[in-house]
């Protein structure tokens, strides 16, 4: 018989294979990956057993033997009749729950009918101004037997009103409803910038709904805390776990505060994170985020077990998605499912594979879709709980996750909690930085996005998207909301708008009046606003980080180049090249404005970071009052048809069409035709990279500047 080998003898074996080439993965958030774990990894590690705690192997002792996760697609767009139809023959082709996508004018309290809305209307989700609107969405669906979730945060007092006063009229008892509200407005300050009104009003909403839910609607997620939005800005997998477990502690202890016994609403808090493609780890990181909830909770002093289960609901990555040879993306949508289930999530929302570029259509809706449903009526991959468990890199994994995030938890903590920690900005600007070194990865090659930094085709064939006539959807809530208010007892209306106005200045329960409002037919926007009187509405000013993209460029021949063009076009102008970033309508996603921001100021331009949710009039005043060269406008909800037009009129007027607009972000190659004869100089699409992006810009400002060879080809 013959010994066993030795660890050390294999790893003379594999150094032996490689030429002493160091095998070990430096991942992005800092994890050393060994090429090999053995049970020497594990000693010391017991993951339990699932259905107990800490909930390491799942939340059910069955998992998805017993029943499998829900196949809950995220939607909306356009009007409520058209998304309810969407949604009926969605349930019928296998989806199992829903989830609605709300227009960023219904996010941001803004009736269809706001000037300040025009371009944002049924664009990136549907528009729902009333509980009229709200009706006709669920038309057909009973909500005593369907679980809807729906993402609204800044706007939540309103929509939920108008849910619970939807069930109702359908005969619905309000403690029969079930589903979630995503409610979850720290991350929104961090990330997702859907706010309205300032932290403290905000984080006492979520009290009230708190408070309401847990005596009123005993079936209902009362908030779905969120990291998937951090994930989506750049963040780490650790970052992505530790902001998240801080921030539901952090809504727990306001809860408690508010006099609310934990164990009343504990059991239904839900959370929601993103897979991208780092398979193992964001296996590892659901089992990790299971832990550390039942390690905070049981600090916060919960008894019952249920209150320290972490469940959630997991979206694949869509910043993982390309526009670029767009049917990979189907292949990594399978990727990341399978990795969400095997984290073991409840709930689970698969991209379509033109994510990249707009809305899904009912052709990639299919696919998304049918993706979950090949996995679990197909592969057999749900008949044993936790398959994964016992392996030796995901046990170790998990247990240096929850590690990791803990650092940070407890920094959060010494700094006395995650509010404070948001209104100090760190979190923000440790995930922008994530970001930053992220992008100049990729741009540089080092990252592989297949199809995009590697493997690109040479010719591009457009795919069918769906496209949203703005317009019409617009004109056809207007007409909704003067119907609703020509045939609603106003008295009535305004008597309950008081008194909510009056409960924002007071402690009277928010949601409570809002759902009096919502019956005497008050709008979305009214409801708003006489919160908004009370509260004052909220708003930040970008601070793009430094440095870190530049700096991932040290030494780098073509960066400098660029920064030689930078030089002579200042020379020439006889002052600093200077371009407005620009975010206009109620689009909040400022990632790719951010990053714009950053690389262009590493390079030297003078940059103005202008401020979120601009109409084209304040856009074009800011570029003249700050003598920009050239705008370039970030689109990340489909504004653009609209917006960038108006801005470039409102600068023709006022005698500056020689300030060259330029537009990026999630512009399909279909309307690119349409922005050049409105008048843009350049359009990047999704996947541009910055340097090739720059060295554009340097040739529009009249810099003879020769092709640089492309960095990672
Ligand atoms: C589950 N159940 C079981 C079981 N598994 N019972 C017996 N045996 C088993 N094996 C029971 C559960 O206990 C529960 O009842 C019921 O079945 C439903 O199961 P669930 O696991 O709770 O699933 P679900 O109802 O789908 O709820 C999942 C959730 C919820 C808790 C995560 O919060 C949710 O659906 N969240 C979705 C959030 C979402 O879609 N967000 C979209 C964001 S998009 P009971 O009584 O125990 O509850 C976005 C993008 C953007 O944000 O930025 O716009
Ligand atoms: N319909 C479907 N999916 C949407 N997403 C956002 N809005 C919609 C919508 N109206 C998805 C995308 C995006 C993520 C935040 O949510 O995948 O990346």
């Amino acid at each position: 018989m013959t010994d066993k080998p030795t660890r050390d003898q294999w790893s003379a074996a594999a150094s032996k294979e490689v030429k002493g080439r160091d095998l070990t993965w430096h991942t992005p958030e800092g994890i050393e990956v060994k090429p090999l774990y053995t049970a020497e990894d594990v000693a010391g590690i017991d993951p339990g057993l699932p259905g107990f705690a800490p909930f390491t192997r799942g939340v059910r002792a069955s998992m998805y033997a017993g029943r499998p996760w829900t196949i809950r697609q995220y939607a909306g767009f356009s009007t409520a009749e058209e998304s309810n139809a969407f949604y009926r023959r969605n349930l019928a082709a296998g989806q199992k729950g829903l989830s609605v996508a709300f227009d960023l004018a219904t996010h941001r309290g803004y009736d269809s009918d706001h000037p300040r809305v025009t371009g944002d209307v049924g664009k990136a989700g549907v528009a729902i101004d009333s509980v009229e609107d709200m009706k006709i969405l669920f038309d057909g669906i009973p909500l005593d037997q369907m679980s809807v979730s729906m993402t609204m945060n800044g706007a939540v007092i309103p929509i939920l009103a108008f849910f619970i006063v939807a069930g109702e009229e359908q005969g619905v008892d309000r403690n029969l409803l079930d589903g979630t509200i995503q409610n979850d407005i720290l991350k929104e300050f961090m990330v997702r910038n859907t706010y309205i009104y300032p932290p403290e009003p905000s984080m006492r909403i979520i009290s009230d709904i708190f408070a309401y839910t847990s005596a009123n609607m005993p079936k209902f997620n009362s908030i779905s805390i969120s990291g998937y939005h951090m994930q989506e800005a750049g963040a780490t997998q650790v970052q992505e776990l530790a902001f998240t477990i801080a921030d539901g502690m952090e809504y727990v202890k306001y809860g408690v505060a508010s006099g609310l016994d934990i164990d009343k609403f504990a059991g239904r808090l839900s959370f929601f994170f993103a897979i991208g493609m780092n398979f193992f780890m964001e296996v590892s990181k659901l089992r990790a985020a299971r832990v550390l909830w039942h390690r905070v909770m049981t600090k916060l002093g919960a008894q019952d077990e249920r209150s320290k289960m972490l469940r959630t609901h997991c979206q694949t990555s869509g910043v993982s998605l390309t526009e670029q040879d767009p049917y990979n993306n189907v292949i990594r949508t399978t990727i990341e499912a399978m990795a969400a289930m095997l984290g073991g999530t409840q709930s689970l929302h698969t991209n379509a594979l033109d994510e990249a570029i707009a809305l899904p259509t009912d052709f990639s809706a299919r696919i998304a879709r049918n993706t979950q449903l090949v996995i679990q009526e197909e592969t057999g991959m749900c008949n044993v709980v936790d398959p994964l468990g016992g392996s030796y890199y995901i046990e170790s994994l998990t247990q240096e996750l929850v590690d990791k995030a803990w650092e940070i938890i407890e920094r959060v903590e010494a700094e006395g909690g995650m509010a404070k920690a948001v209104a100090a900005g760190w979190p923000k600007a440790m995930i922008e930085e994530a970001a930053a070194a992220t992008a100049a990865r990729i741009d540089r090659g080092e990252q592989v996005i297949v199809g995009v930094n590697k493997y690109r085709k040479a010719e591009e064939e457009p795919i069918d998207i769906l496209d949203v006539d703005n317009h019409a959807v617009r004109e056809a809530q207007i007409a909704r909301i003067k119907r609703v208010k020509a045939s609603r007892d106003e008295a009535a209306c305004q008597a309950a708008l008081f008194a909510l106005q009056e409960g924002a200045r007071g402690s009277d329960n928010l949601l409570a009046l809002a759902v009096e409002a919502a019956r005497a037919r008050a709008t979305l926007g009214e409801i708003s606003a006489a919160m908004e009187a009370g509260f004052g509405r909220y708003a930040t000013k970008p601070t793009p980080v430094q440095g870190i993209y530049g700096g991932a460029y040290q030494d780098d021949v073509t960066w400098e180049r660029l920064k030689d063009g930078v030089n002579a076009t200042e020379r020439r102008l006889g002052r600093k090249p200077r371009m407005l970033v620009a975010k206009m309508g109620q689009d909040g996603h400022d990632r790719g404005a951010n990053l714009v921001s950053s690389a262009f100021g590493d390079l030297g331009f003078e940059v103005v970071p202008g401020p979120l949710f601009q109409t084209p009039q304040e856009a074009a005043a800011l570029a003249i009052e700050s003598d920009v060269d050239v705008v370039g406008a970030s689109s990340l909800a489909a504004g653009h048809k609209t917006l960038i037009p108006e801005l470039i009129r409102e600068l023709q007027d006022a005698g500056r069409a020689d300030i060259k607009v330029i537009a990026g972000g999630v512009i399909p190659a279909q309307d690119y035709e349409f922005l050049r004869e409105a008048g843009v100089q350049a359009i990047f699409g999704p996947g541009t990279n910055l340097v090739k992006a720059a060295e554009e810009v340097l040739r529009l400002l009249g810099h003879n500047m020769p092709p640089v060879e492309e960095a990672a080809e």
